[in-house]
Order: C-alpha cells, then structure tokens, then sequence
C-alpha cells in the first residue's frame, strides 16, 4: 500500500488545524497555543508547530497531512514540514485585507517545494467576503507562472476537505503512472 505526505499552508486563521481536524480518521495532533501578539485579537489559539492528520483513500492510499504553523515567525517550521512531501494545499483566507498578496507570500516561500510537486489553492470564507473572484485567482496564478486548481471550501466540511485532497493527488504525476 502507498502512502504519501501532503502539507496544507496559508495565513493564520485560514483553517489549516480546522481542516485536518474535519478529514483525519485518527485523532489529529495539534501543537495549538494561546495567542499572545496582534493574532489574539482574532484568534484565541495558533499553531506553533504543526499539525498531523492521517485518512486512507477508497484505493486504500494512506494519506498523511502536516499541516504548517501560519505565522511568518515560524517560518524555519516550514522548510522542515515540506521534506518528503509529495503536494502542497495553499488555503487563502478570503476575510483578509488583502488575499492574492496572501497567496503570492505563500507562493513565493514555497517556490522550491512547488518546483518539484502539484498545489491546489482553497478559497475559505467565503461566508465573510465572496471577493476576489476565482478569475482573479486564476489570474494571480498566470503572472506568477503556473496554474493551480482553485476551490473554493468551508474546512468545516469532511467533504469540501476531501474533493481538494483527491484534486491535489490526482494531478501529481505518480497518481496517474
Ligand atoms: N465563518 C467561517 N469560519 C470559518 C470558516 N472556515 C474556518 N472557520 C473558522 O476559522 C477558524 C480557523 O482556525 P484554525 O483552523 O485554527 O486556522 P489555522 O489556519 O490553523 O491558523 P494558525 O494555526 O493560527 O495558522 C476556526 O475557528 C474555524 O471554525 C469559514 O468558511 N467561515
Ligand atoms: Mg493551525
């Protein structure tokens, strides 16, 4: 049985914990702590160093998923959560100021990981703000220079969770050997 190791990333807030807490079949481990900087105006808890969760597809693949801490201080947590892994989940919190400058951060610090491997970027709440538009998505996508499936998700939801981990798996290249 193959297993592969997926890692899901975005802005603090944008419901990585959240994510893998709706989809792992075991009990996800967390290393949230109370917040304690400008984030605990928003958020009473954030990850500090990863979170992991774990599902078996219908073909029996066993999938692992590390989720990264969002803040930028961590970022040294980033470098070594992306080792082995074989695709990355961007999640773009659309309740932000500013999402597609989120999406080009994420993109840019994880340029070398995404050099080797498949992404796929989920759009969340989408109940506080239906801006930007998946277009502009697509279109942020273009000018940085590779096109990436968009969805957009509520991470509460096992089953919204699910269709982007299967769309992210099916466009690595070793799904379809
Ligand atoms: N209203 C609304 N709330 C959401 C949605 N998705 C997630 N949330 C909430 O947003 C929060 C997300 O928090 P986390 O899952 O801790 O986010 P995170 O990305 O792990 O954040 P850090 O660990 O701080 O980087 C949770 O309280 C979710 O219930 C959504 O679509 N709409
Ligand atoms: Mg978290």
């Amino acid at each position: 049985m193959s297993e592969i190791k997926l890692i899901i990333t975005g802005t603090p807030g944008a419901g990585k914990t959240t994510a893998i807490a709706a989809i792992s079949e075991t009990p996800p481990v967390r290393t949230d702590t109370a917040t304690t900087d400008d984030l605990a105006e928003v958020k009473d808890v954030t990850t500090v160093a990863m979170d992991f969760g774990e599902l078996t597809l219908d073909d029996g693949q066993k999938v692992f998923l590390y989720g990264t801490p969002g803040q930028q201080r961590f970022e040294f947590m980033w470098k070594i959560l992306v080792q082995g892994g074989l695709g990355l989940i961007i999640l773009v919190d659309c309740s932000r100021p500013d999402p597609l400058a989120d999406l080009d951060m994420y993109l840019e610090n994880f340029a070398d990981f995404i050099h080797q491997t498949g992404v796929v970027v989920g759009v969340t709440r989408r109940d506080q703000s239906a801006t930007p538009s998946l277009d502009e998505f697509y279109e942020r996508l273009e000018a940085w220079g590779r096109v990436f499936p968009v969805f957009e998700v509520d991470v509460r939801q096992k089953d919204d969770v699910s269709l982007m981990i299967s769309a992210l798996i099916s466009t690595l290249e070793f799904a379809t050997a």
